[in-house]
């Protein structure tokens, strides 16, 4: 197997080698307090901590806490702080989704338009503890208004463009906020999304939204209703410049962000302030090596933890330029993402193998007409980069010169979690590596047995996270039982990731993938249960059962087994029709590849549907289906095998 060692000039000039990265990693599960004292001093603190940690995985004491007795505000550490001696320095380079627009921010600037996003937002009589909903698209008003919800205290919970009205009410409605921060439009592949639109149609279902602030952007025609709706622009001009920041506990809660599990509705996941801020920060130093006026791209959209951890909060606490992006990789052309390193001269590039996977689909010609001589670091993120994908991306986008960090986390861990260093950690194509400082992972077997964990032996079976971390979320908003029933019941006294993982004899990691009911879709985190809810939402529809398969872009596609009901004929309108109902019930991410209709599903005699079976069969390996002996009617599935879909 090809090892990419560290190069040379890297282990030089990185802020940890090898022998750095094994001393502080020993250090920060061995002598935790002093590790951590150390790593919190990047952060500006009000008050001083002096509990470390109170953090416990078992029922009978269960909860998680760092830095408790602290006290700060995560926009003053993002902002403030950095006026002094960076205030002229740019921290946002926006690049529209149109080529021909840009602008460019100061931290002063930013500063002073969070400040007055914050009063606007007091004005509407926002406060501490308070939810308020964003809808926005990746313009620098995401991050004001992010930034802004931080000064006060308020809680944020941002939601992808790309979701639905239905998808957004029902996260306005899970965490009741009253106010919610919006765009006239966004633009994406030179196409209009009515995000105002489509708050108008989601705010009918949500008695408790009283306000909606929309920013100005795409400049396409909207309603506004009076009383409830304002412009950020006419508001911006009547605040004061100055706001002073909430004074936060480390425990404050920072954010909800909206995730998908294998079942039940989306949840809630929460994020607090101390712990997060001091994960964010110290990971986006260490594994991106930021130096000072490093130009620094992460592609990820703001609506992801992604987009949350590090084109915001990690980046902006060190005092970053970073380069946002609205448009999308193939617009006006292929060449888009390295057209924008050469404009803004980017260094590091962080994105998501599913976008390079179309690149490389579409020729090395794109890439090669632009020269690309600014980029060092390379990132990847949001599901396994398969080594076919990796080494493109190391030989035609690095041109073999730039290490290539692929990060392995969730929106639960915060930030990265198992992860190379870019001055300490041979790379192997296809491998997140090793554990970050702090992460102690553990492999158990189906029935919890602890996989032995030994130089020179592999192992593979399901990750677990046997510690608690400063970046851990904390609770499931609204359902803290549900939290412990998610995460820490399935293997006792562990954090399970629901992902599975083969370590290899040299102690490197290898996701291998979700092993329970989530499909990974261009990076995107949907859950099986969601689909199938939507699908028998719709009249036709008796029965759904929806599984993932491997695609060549997306990395897995969404596959649909549905049964109609009995006076229903189900035919290639019905198809394209059950198509369209998903992608407005949920958003175009959520968009069915392959409709299956089925006069029945495999099920066990006690009624539960054998999904084993039906992922065979959406995968085309229809040899190897194991044993079908306990199903009701085995026949069913000779019939689902004659009539596979596409
Ligand atoms: C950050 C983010 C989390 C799930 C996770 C895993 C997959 C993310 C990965 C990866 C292999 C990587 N995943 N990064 N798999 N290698 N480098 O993506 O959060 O949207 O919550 O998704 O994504 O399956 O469990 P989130």
């Amino acid at each position: 197997m090809t090892v990419h060692p560290v190069p040379a000039e890297w282990a030089r000039r990185a802020y940890v080698d090898a022998a750095g990265q094994a001393e502080k990693y020993r250090r920060s599960l061995e002598e935790p307090e002093a590790f951590w004292r150390e790593e919190t001093a990047r952060i500006d603190w009000i008050r001083p901590w002096t509990q470390l940690g109170r953090c416990s995985f078992d029922e009978a004491d269960f909860g998680i806490e760092w830095f408790a007795d602290g006290t700060l505000n995560v926009s003053a550490n993002c902002l403030d702080r950095h006026l002094a001696e960076h205030g002229e320095t740019t921290a946002i380079i926006w690049e529209g989704d149109d080529p021909s627009q840009q602008r460019r921010i100061t931290y002063r600037e930013l500063h002073e338009d969070v400040c007055r996003f914050a009063n606007v937002l007091k004005g509407l009589g926002a406060k501490k503890g308070d939810r308020i909903t964003l809808y926005l698209p990746m313009i620098p008003e995401a991050a004001v208004a992010m930034l802004a919800c931080a000064r006060i205290g308020a809680i944020h919970s941002v939601v992808f463009g790309g979701f639905s009205p239905e998808a957004l009410a029902g996260r306005i409605q899970d965490c009741d906020s009253r106010l919610v921060i919006t765009a006239d439009g966004g633009m994406r592949g030179g196409k209009l999304v009515p995000l105002k639109a489509n708050v108008d149609a989601a705010v009918a279902h949500c008695p408790s939204v009283e306000a909606v602030l929309v920013v100005r952007h795409a400049g396409n025609a909207v309603t506004m209703q009076g009383g409830r709706d304002r412009w950020w622009q006419d508001e911006r001009a009547a605040v004061s410049p100055d706001c002073q920041p909430e004074e936060m506990g480390a425990e404050d809660p920072l954010f909800i962000l909206y995730t998908s599990g294998s079942t039940g509705k989306p949840k809630g996941v929460l994020h607090t302030s101390g712990g997060y801020l001091t994960w964010a920060a110290m990971t986006h130093h260490y594994v991106f090596d930021y130096r000072p006026g490093d130009i620094y791209w992460c592609a990820a959209d703001i609506g992801w933890v992604t987009g949350h951890s590090y084109v915001v909060y990690g980046p902006l606490a060190n005092g970053a330029t970073v380069v946002m992006f609205e448009g999308v990789p193939n617009y006006p052309d292929h060449s888009r993402f390295w057209q924008i390193v050469d404009r803004h001269q980017v260094n590091i590039f962080y994105g998501a193998p599913t976008a390079l996977r179309a690149l490389m689909r579409e020729g090395d010609e794109w890439v090669k007409r632009t020269s690309r001589s600014s980029l060092r670091l390379l990132g990847s993120v949001g599901e396994p980069i398969n080594p076919e994908a990796w080494e493109w991306y190391w030989r035609v986008v690095g041109d073999g010169r730039c290490p290539i960090v692929d990060t392995w986390w969730q929106t639960e861990t915060g930030g990265a979690m198992i992860t190379p260093l870019p001055g300490a950690t041979d790379l192997k194509p296809g491998s997140a590596s090793l554990p970050f400082f702090g992460v102690a992972p553990q492999l158990v077997d189906a029935e919890g047995t602890v996989l032995p964990d030994e130089p020179g032996v592999a192992a593979e079976g399901n990750l677990c996270i046997t510690r608690s971390w400063p970046g851990q979320m904390r609770t499931v908003y609204g359902d803290h039982e549900r939290f412990f029933q998610t995460y820490f019941s399935t293997y006792k006294g562990k954090y399970f990731t629901g992902d599975g993982c083969r370590r290899d004899e040299d102690g490197y990691y290898w996701i291998t993938g979700r092993v329970d009911d989530v499909i990974n879709v261009s990076g995107h985190r949907m859950g099986t249960a969601e689909i199938e809810s939507a699908l028998v939402a719709h009249a036709k529809v008796a029965e759904a059962a929806v599984v993932g398969f491997p695609h060549d872009i997306k990395g897995q596609g969404i596959y649909a087994y549905v049964t109609t009901n009995a006076e229903v004929e189900p035919d290639e309108a019905l198809r394209r029709e059950l198509v369209q109902w998903v992608r407005t019930e949920i958003g175009p991410i959520a968009t069915p590849d392959a409709i299956h209709f089925a006069p029945a599903l495999p099920k066990t005699r006690s009624g539960k549907i054998m999904r084993r079976i039906l992922r065979k069969i959406a995968e085309g390996d229809v040899s190897s289906l194991g044993d079908t002996s306990t199903l009701a009617d085995p026949s069913v599935v000779d019939t689902l095998i004659a009539t596979r879909a596409g």
